[in-house]
């Protein structure tokens, strides 16, 4: 069964949402649907064609609370659930099993099951990893990332053998925000880690404190050799750039160059270029400023710290990032899709060199929290749930069909 739905990919309209309110609940979200309908977003047909290039949405699956997902090389695809489900699933008939064995995970506010990736020789030694939030003592928190083997089942979930908890966030602390805790590899194996601020600001310049940081490490969690604060030890060692505040999305460019994205406070949403042993300011230099009305100066004050590539007030609420190098959607190839979260978006972003501008948005109706690419070279997205115990859909993005 097919489902139309016409959606304008209006900036105007998006300037007006993208100011709302961020991490808030969407009591008009409609209910998710699945099983294989078609919604069409396409750009408005009065305005300029270079408004949004018209593609499809296929509807494949619905979750609670997903996070984030992954491909597998068989071409089976984990999700992630806030409230610590892992589900693997089969995207060709949307048939979504659980894997158990995942660890204990602190759900609430910004926590809970995070990111997933599997090794990048997964096909060899069957390795998933996952970050989360983990609960500490005396009310206090902290990401984590561990480990383990994906042993699949007959009936096509599967369960976690050996894990291992690989790498934690030095000091926990209390609250529930900005775990921040996405997993990338790169060409040579080494496993790239964002650690976000949990909403301490200062920490994000503390070298004594991973937390507002990105961490190079070797894929087994301890710090990589040749990192820039090596000679320091201690969790300085695991650090490859600072002055972060919260980053949600990591990608590589086809030149192996580590882009980021992150949540500015009130304003300045960024995309950073991510340099070895770079600052990028946080909380001295902002685009933005603290929400209760403070200033923070922007880096142009302060030149000494990295300024962003891209910076957004208002702000998209940008929750995942890729670079996108497939062959279904050929001339995006090599710009960058940001999801985004309070813009309900999906953000193409084009490059000249190390410049990038946004180019086009796509308006998504929904919260979106999860962009992936599909090893058929497609645009995957995963909708937010919005709130405890809401759905969101896992969409594949497809060329317009040919028929009328
Ligand atoms: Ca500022």
């Amino acid at each position: 069964m097919k489902l139309h739905a016409l959606a304008a990919a209006s900036a105007l309209a998006l300037a007006a949402t993208a100011c709302g309110a961020r991490p808030g609940v969407d009591p008009a979200a409609e209910a998710p649907a699945a099983g294989g309908s078609t919604v069409s977003i396409a750009a408005n047909g009065d305005a300029s064609t270079a408004d949004g290039r018209p593609f499809e949405v296929d509807v494949i699956a619905v979750f609670e609370e997903p996070w984030a997902m992954a491909f597998l090389p068989d071409g089976r695809l984990l999700v992630t659930e806030k409230k610590g489900r892992l589900q693997l699933v089969d995207v060709e008939s949307g048939a979504t099993r659980e894997v158990s064995g995942v660890p204990a995970v602190a759900y609430g506010g910004q926590g809970g099951l995070g990111d997933v990736l599997p090794h990048p020789r997964f096909a060899e030694n069957g390795l998933v990893y996952l970050s989360y939030a983990e609960a500490g003592e005396n009310d206090t928190r902290g990401a984590a990332l561990a480990r383990a083997r994906l042993v699949p089942d007959e009936a096509g979930g599967g369960r976690l053998e050996g894990l291992e908890v690989i790498w934690r966030q030095v000091p926990k602390v209390n609250g529930r925000g900005h775990y921040g805790h996405r997993i990338a590899f790169d060409d040579e194996g080494r496993l790239w880690l964002s650690s976000s601020e949990r909403q301490k600001f200062d920490p994000a310049q503390d070298m004594t404190s991973n937390m507002g940081k990105i961490l190079r490490l070797e894929d087994d969690g301890r710090p990589a050799a040749g990192n820039p604060f090596e000679a320091d030890g201690g969790v300085a060692a695991e650090v490859w750039s600072l002055g972060h505040r919260n980053v949600l999305g990591m990608a590589f460019d086809a030149e192996g160059r580590l882009w980021e994205v992150e949540m500015g406070p009130a304003g300045g949403d960024e995309l950073n270029l991510v340099e070895r042993g770079g600052n990028y300011g946080y909380p001295i230099v902002s685009e933005g400023d603290h929400y209760d009305g403070r200033s923070i100066p922007d880096h142009a004050t302060r030149p000494e710290f990295i300024a962003p590539t891209i910076s957004w007030t208002p702000v998209i609420s940008p929750s995942s990032l890729v670079i996108y190098d497939g062959e279904v959607f050929p001339e995006w190839k090599g710009d960058a899709f940001v999801g985004g979260l309070s813009s309900r978006s999906l953000v193409r972003i084009e490059f000249d060199g190390t410049a990038a501008r946004e180019a086009e948005r796509f308006d998504m109706g929904h919260r979106i929290r999860a962009v992936r690419q599909g090893p058929e070279g497609g645009l995957w997205l995963l909708e937010d749930g919005g709130g405890e115990g809401g759905q969101g859909r896992l969409l594949k993005l497809v060329p317009p069909a040919a028929e009328g």
